[in-house]
């Protein structure tokens, strides 16, 4: 496949941006060679500088749940950009997004705009600790929360595709405040819980994680966190930013019936926009200024551009609960197709799905934590992601993420995904 464009725009790239990318992942360091860059994209394609043609399995890390270049959120945002583009107050679009999204995620009662995962998760633990008056924190290895200073200990996504789980800057003292432990491990912490008694503002964790690779909670695991958060007056924060209106309408929260007491959202949520949001409880989330003394402020928080397009998202989810039906189809295909190749090749690797979120793990151990994870086969990973792209399959370039499926890829693009996967397998194994 003849990428030259996109090899020269790398080479440029890297003159002046750190690693030629603007998010570390992006760059392909984990499966080696050089990253394609994206020209443009509609449905479950895009196209890069060379006009390859991919079917697409990243969806912007999430977001483009209903395809790339929906017409109806297209039409939104041609909309909103005739009556400018930012302007600092409050605006009538903020007040339906919040309302809307009390409306849908069954915990939140207060929600806060802001303008990515990390802010939302960054202000959310800030208000937990204003909240509670406490220091520590508790967070899983393997899970990421983006790149706040507090969650750069043992982080999954990016920090473990590079091997920094703990990154150079991140001060003692903030990782003194960082307990960790190994995710569907409740006895673990019980022990971190019992050792700082009263200590603990807040634990949060991806209720399903997408980024060690796609791993589910052990039965038990998050009604045990629930269980232990009422015990100690810990702020229980569910991560949604990528499971938030993927896993169902209202996320996780819904799909496993258990209610946090603050959420993280992002993603989704802005259409493709750069959007984020925590709400929760309105006794928590009225400690946020102006009303409450937690500080968090944002020049382009509730942009009215972004809100446009994050609106008409969240209602085309909201009624259009087929979505949701088409999405478990979909995925049920694709992992059904994968265990049915991986069979016929005699292959053990483990698939861990739900919903529309998979990874196919290059490892016959089971992945339930970060630790078991890490025993996938990277370099095999490297030589599959390069024999996937080849055959125009643009999926995540690192074994420690999960793939996203949206509404537009049809039983066509399905079958060729799963077609790609069985050659792809064939080469690499030899
Ligand atoms: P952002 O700051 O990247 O918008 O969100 C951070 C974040 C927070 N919480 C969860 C559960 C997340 O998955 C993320 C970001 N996800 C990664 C993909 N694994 C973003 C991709 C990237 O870093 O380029």
């Amino acid at each position: 496949m003849n990428i030259s464009t996109s090899q020269a725009l790398f080479e440029k790239a890297q003159n002046f941006i750190p690693g030629g990318v603007n998010s570390p992942v992006r760059a392909f360091r984990a499966v080696g060679g050089s990253p394609v860059f994206i020209k443009s994209a509609k449905g479950p394609y895009v196209y890069d500088e060379d006009d390859n043609e991919y079917i697409e399995l990243i969806n912007s890390w999430g977001p483009m749940i209903l395809g790339h270049g929906h017409d109806l959120i297209q039409k939104a945002v041609a909309d909103a950009i005739q009556h400018s583009f930012s302007f600092g107050a409050p605006t009538r679009r903020e007040v339906e997004m919040a309302e809307l999204i009390v409306s849908m995620v069954p915990s939140i009662e207060k929600v806060r705009m802001v303008n990515s995962g990390t802010e939302a998760t960054m202000s959310a633990i800030r208000v937990a600790r204003g909240f509670t008056g406490r220091d520590k924190i508790i967070k899983f290895e393997g899970c990421y929360h983006g790149h706040g200073d507090s969650f750069l200990i043992a982080a999954g996504s990016g920090a473990v595709t590079f091997g920094t789980p703990d990154s150079p800057g991140v001060t003692k003292g903030v990782a003194n405040d960082t307990l960790t432990a190994p995710y569907n491990d409740l006895e673990a912490v019980q022990r971190l819980v019992d050792a700082n008694k009263g200590a603990i503002a807040a634990l949060i964790l991806e209720p399903v994680v997408g980024n060690m690779g796609c791993v589910l909670p052990a039965e038990g695991f998050l009604e045990g966190l629930r269980k232990i958060c009422d015990q100690e007056g810990i702020v229980f924060i569910f991560d949604e930013v990528m499971t938030g209106f993927r896993l169902s309408k209202g996320g996780a929260q819904e799909r496993f019936g258990i209610k946090p007491d603050l959420t993280t959202l992002g993603k989704i949520i802005g259409g493709g926009m750069p959007v984020g949001a925590y709400g929760g409880k309105a006794e928590i989330m009225n400690w946020v200024s102006p009303l409450g003394p937690v500080y968090q402020a944002g020049t382009l928080s509730g942009n009215p551009i972004a809100m446009a397009a994050g609106l008409t998202m969240l209602h085309y989810l909201d009624e259009h609960p087929e979505v949701y039906t088409q999405l478990e189809a979909s995925g049920h295909k694709l992992v059904n197709g994968f265990t049915n190749s991986m069979k016929k090749l005699g292959l053990n690797y483990t698939m861990n799905s739900i919903g529309s979120m998979y990874t196919l793990f290059f490892t016959e151990q089971a992945v339930t934590d970060f630790p078991s994870a890490k025993t996938s086969d990277l370099p095999l990973f490297g030589k599959y992601f390069h024999a996937m792209l080849d055959r125009g399959i643009y999926m995540g370039p690192s074994q420690f993420e999960s793939m996203f499926l949206s509404t537009a890829l049809e039983d066509s693009h399905i079958a060729r995904i799963i077609q790609a996967n069985e050659e792809s397998l064939k080469e690499v194994i030899g």
